[in-house]
């Protein structure tokens, strides 16, 4: 997404989408996180940043996350993950990979290696399907990044619960510590961070 009009209205949308939908006087449906297309039309010229439907879909065709999606019908969109609201995705129960990786910055090590990873202000925990994903996600964060080695596939036999989001990120609770193998931790200093 190289317009960065269009950049700015995609961070946005989601705050919107994920976070504050209140924000330009919308609700999202429990069901599902879905927000009406007209009503987030109308709400975003409210809050001074309109937007017509043919942004709106440009902004969903070309985020390089694939962040958002359109209902089968057009009429609601959604983010894919991501959510600090308490909605319902609706997601099913799926079998991860055996591995999956979380990026995130040095200064959390010494917490995360006490007490696992916590879903923080999000409802889940993202994990990320390879290590170059994680290092990107990490990288947000500042300082040293560190990648995570998440034995996924033993959490999953061991009781743990994963979901996968419509544009791929992982989703679990939380990861008690022991399923993270330390031994292969990677180092990434100085990261620098460009979206
Ligand atoms: C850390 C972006 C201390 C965790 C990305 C992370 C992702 C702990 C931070 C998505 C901890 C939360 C989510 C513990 C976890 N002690 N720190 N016990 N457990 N943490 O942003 O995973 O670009 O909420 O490691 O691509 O970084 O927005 O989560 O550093 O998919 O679409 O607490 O957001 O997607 O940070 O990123 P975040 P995240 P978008």
């Amino acid at each position: 997404m190289a317009d960065l009009s269009l950049k700015r209205l995609s961070v946005f949308l989601s705050l919107v989408l994920r976070h504050k939908p209140d924000c330009i006087g919308i609700t999202l449906e429990q069901k599902g996180g879905w927000a009406q297309v007209d009503e987030l039309l109308l709400g975003m010229e409210r809050a001074g940043k309109p937007m017509t439907r043919e942004i709106l879909e440009e902004i969903v065709r070309t985020d390089e996350k694939g962040r958002y999606t359109f209902s089968p019908d057009g009429k609601k969109i959604r983010a894919c993950q991501g959510h600090s609201v308490p909605i319902d995705l609706e997601l099913e129960p799926v079998a991860p990979p055996e591995l999956l990786w979380h990026g995130t910055a040095a200064r959390t090590l010494e917490s995360i290696h006490r007490e696992g990873l916590q879903h923080m202000s999000r409802q889940y925990v993202h994990l990320s399907p390879d290590a170059a994903t994680a290092r990107k996600v990490g990288a947000r964060h500042g300082g040293t990044t560190v990648l995570l080695p998440v034995l996924a596939g033993q959490y999953h036999r061991d009781g743990g619960v994963f979901y996968r989001s419509d544009n791929g990120v992982w989703l679990t609770s939380m990861l008690p510590p022991r399923y993270i193998d330390w031994s292969a931790v990677q180092y990434i200093e100085k990261e620098p961070y460009h979206e």
